[in-house]
């Protein structure tokens, strides 16, 4: 307990639900990682972590009285699970709540690549539409989709396309039985058979680069390349090459390797979108987001099971309730 009576929390990064600090404020004493001593850190019993800051081994090892860690996200790769349950931490997130609010941001970002609306934008802000038409470009017509990913928010990403007519493929670790789409084992394969890919798998070690240079060799010419997933999915310095050197026509990509920070080479093509991160970043997402984070921590300081956790705690979080 801290000096208040409250339990002591750790806010690690920054959290952009304007709800959230205020809810996390009446139930805890809050401190932020500049105000971690080694006098307070032996009382921290959750944390609140978020916008990709990491809760490793270091910091875990500094907190010996840590029971959650409740992240702000459905993707928790910046958290080291393994470390968090073998000192008995449970682990939640945030999944459903997002997954309409992330399958709308990449239909958009999808159509804004093979449409170049940011690029048609600038022609017209440019005042350069008098001097003649925006070029062609390409189209979703006749178009074939393959999905990396075909969880919560690949489900929904694929009920989408099919409202546009596209057909759609994907490729997981396992196929899934109760979905018609063609399953891919192998990630190539299907690259060739579709003209336009979609990531939306989790980070983390597991995905590293699971899209290089012969993924995207196998997309080919007229490719599109759309990442949501998370950045570490795809080997940027590969796709640069192939964007660069025409071996695909485009990319759109709303997550990148070293956030916030997206690379020159990447911002001087043309033939690329670029968005900061904000699949789930709508005021109504992130305050549902926000609820759930702290619903995780209310049930957990109740005594009773916590209402997500990861499936890596799933086991735990049962032992821990009953
Ligand atoms: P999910 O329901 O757990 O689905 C994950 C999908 O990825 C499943 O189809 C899974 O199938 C597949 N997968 C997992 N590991 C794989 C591997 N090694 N190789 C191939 N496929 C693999 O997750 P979700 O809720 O849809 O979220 C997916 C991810 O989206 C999150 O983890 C997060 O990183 C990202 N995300 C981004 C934003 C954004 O703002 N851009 C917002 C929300 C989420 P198998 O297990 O059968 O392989
Ligand atoms: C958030 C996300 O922007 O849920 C996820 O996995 O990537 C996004 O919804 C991010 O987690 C904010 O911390």
């Amino acid at each position: 307990m801290s000096d208040a009576g409250r339990p002591l929390l750790l806010q690690n990064g920054k959290i952009s639900d304007p709800a959230l600090a205020p809810a996390l404020a009446e139930r805890f004493e809050v401190i932020f990682p500049d105000g971690l001593t080694d006098e307070n850190a032996a009382h921290v019993r959750a944390i609140v972590s978020g916008g990709g800051h990491k809760v490793d081994e270091a910091l875990l090892a500094r907190l010996p009285a840590l029971e959650i860690i409740s992240n702000f996200g459905v993707g928790y790769d910046s958290v080291n699970v393994p470390a968090a349950v073998a000192r008995n931490v449970i682990v939640t997130h945030t999944p459903g709540v997002l997954d309409e609010e992330v399958a709308d941001l990449t239909l958009a970002l999808l159509l804004a690549t093979v449409r170049q609306l940011p690029q048609a934008d600038r022609y017209v802000r440019e005042g350069r539409w008098p001097s003649g038409p925006f070029p062609l470009t390409s189209s979703l017509r006749g178009r074939t989709v393959g999905l990396i990913g075909l969880g919560r928010i690949g489900l929904a990403i694929a009920r989408r396309l099919e409202a546009f007519g596209t057909p759609v493929l994907y490729h997981s670790r396992n196929a899934r039985s109760d979905v018609a789409y063609r399953h891919y084992p192998d990630l190539v394969e299907m690259a060739r058979a579709a003209d336009i890919l979609v990531c939306i798998v989790p980070g983390g070690a597991q995905t590293r680069h699971l899209v290089n240079a012969p993924v995207l060799e196998a997309l080919g010419g007229q490719g599109i390349l759309i990442n949501v997933a998370r950045g570490s999915v795809v080997d940027e310095a590969a796709l640069i090459a192939a964007l660069r050197a025409g071996v695909i026509h485009a990319a759109g990509l709303d997550v990148f390797e070293q956030e916030p920070n997206v690379p020159q080479a990447l911002r001087d093509l043309e033939n690329v979108v670029l968005l900061p991160h904000v699949g789930s970043g709508t005021f109504a997402t992130r305050a549902a987001m926000g609820r759930l984070v702290v619903e995780n921590l209310d049930a957990w300081f109740a005594g009773h099971p916590v209402l997500t956790p990861v499936p890596e705690c799933a086991q735990l979080a049962a032992r821990r309730a009953g």
